[in-house]
């Protein structure tokens, strides 16, 4: 078999990329090794920057997002017993989010596919990237269950435990790493949210996130020790921490309700340079892993695969290289402002264990300034809705 582009992970990073691909007449194959039903039902992400919607919509594929997704206009930040709103269309005027599933943006992408007679292949076994080194002779290929897809161009779209990123020889990469000495617990429940807005909040027994999907499915995440698992925390555990962290201002009472889903996701920020060898490509948690505080890793994803779609247009326009070249460097530059940002979030709001009764202070007073001052509230506001 050959194709242009072999795809590894139908994850929202290598379903949008061999969308985008299709629709400039370059053809792909996407290998994914987990079920269809698995990866149209993983629960993660919730929040699509203003970019990310844009591209969406431009691409044919946001028509259920703009009808079933939750445009937000801003956040609350809640701490030391007050709520404070970062007002958007004041600060960043005709920006936003939308909330809208991570799993409903894969069905849509999915869906998508499969309409235009996309080749995506689910459930496949022991995929292997080939041929990278061009004394090879070969060409990049990929192998999988018995099978070889030959291609001109690898796209590493596997996420942060794929197979593309280790198959780049020893001594090419840099990594930078930081590990959190904490976890989120995230939780969905049936439950109506309690709030319009999605609520940070900070309390000294650490920190809590109210979101949402639906006006009756509320999101939750709740910080948790690194070693945390799933079944320290019942459901009567979540609700009653839910509602102390939550709780905090006078006059909030938060809703309860079933429990559809839990579990823990590690906090750690992950960065490898370059995201390319030869002609392997790296796109979204592959080639990067932020926090989730600042919202950022599937937007990330999207903005990695913008570029990456331009370059190999370029190139399979008339050969020319220079995009696919410098891709690295023009996805490092938005991915490192999104590492700052999520790093700074994190650190924000999040109680650690280490801090001394200084470093305390400084996080309060950090708060006060960012909820106080317009230009402290604006840099929150322009990070978190999406640089252009
Ligand atoms: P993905 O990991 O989504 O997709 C990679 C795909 O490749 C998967 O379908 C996988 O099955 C497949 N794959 C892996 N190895 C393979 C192999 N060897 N062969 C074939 N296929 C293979 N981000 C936020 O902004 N907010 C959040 O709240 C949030 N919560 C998260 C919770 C969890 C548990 C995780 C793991 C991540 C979370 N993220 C969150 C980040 C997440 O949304 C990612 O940024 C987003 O999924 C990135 O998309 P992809 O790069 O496509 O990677
Ligand atoms: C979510 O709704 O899943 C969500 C919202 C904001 C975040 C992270 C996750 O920072």
């Amino acid at each position: 078999m050959r194709t242009q582009v072999g795809i590894i992970g139908a994850g929202p990073a290598g379903l949008l990329l061999s969308h985008l691909l299709h629709l400039r007449g370059i053809s792909s194959v996407v290998l994914e090794k987990r079920s269809r039903d698995y990866v149209e039902r993983r629960v993660r992400a919730g929040v699509l920057e203003q970019g990310t919607v844009d591209t969406l919509v431009e691409a044919g594929v946001g028509e259920r997002m703009l009808r079933e997704g939750l445009p937000h206009h801003g956040i609350e930040l809640r701490y030391g017993g007050a709520g404070h709103r970062i007002p958007f269309e004041k600060l960043v005027p005709g920006r936003a989010i939308t909330v809208y599933g991570q799993q409903e943006v894969v069905k849509d992408l999915i869906a998508a596919r499969l309409a235009a007679g996309g080749d995506v292949r689910f459930e496949v076994e022991d995929v292997a990237v080939h041929g990278l080194d061009p004394a090879s002779g070969s060409g990049p290929y990929l192998t999988f269950g018995g099978e070889r897809l030959d291609c001109d161009v690898i796209a590493g779209c596997d996420g942060f435990h794929g197979v593309s990123r280790p198959s780049i020889p020893e001594g090419v990469l840099s990594i930078f790493e930081r590990e959190y000495p904490f976890a989120w617990l995230g939780i969905l429940a049936k439950v109506a949210p309690s709030s319009e807005e999605l609520i940070y909040t900070r309390t000294e027994r650490g920190f809590a996130l109210h979101s949402m999907r639906s006006p009756t499915v509320s999101r939750f995440y709740l910080q948790v020790p690194a070693d945390a698992r799933e079944e320290d925390w019942p459901d009567e555990r979540i609700w009653a921490e839910l509602k102390v962290r939550l709780e905090s201002v006078p006059g909030f009472t938060l809703a309860t309700g079933e429990i559809m889903e839990k579990g823990v996701t590690p906090m750690r920020a992950f960065v490898t340079e370059p995201m390319q060898y030869g002609r392997l490509y790296l796109a979204g948690d592959a080639a990067h892993i932020v926090p989730p505080t600042g919202a950022k890793g599937l937007n990330l994803a999207v903005a990695d695969v913008r570029v990456l779609t331009e370059a190999l247009a370029a190139y399979f326009a008339d050969g020319s290289t220079a995009l696919l070249d410098g891709y690295s460097e023009a996805c490092l530059k938005r991915v490192w402002r999104a590492q700052h940002f999520s790093w700074w979030m994190t650190t924000l709001l999040h109680t650690f264990e280490d801090d001394d009764p200084y470093a305390r202070r400084l996080q309060l007073s950090y708060l006060d300034y960012v909820t106080s001052s317009e230009a402290a509230a604006t840099t929150l506001a322009e990070n978190y809705v999406g640089l252009p």
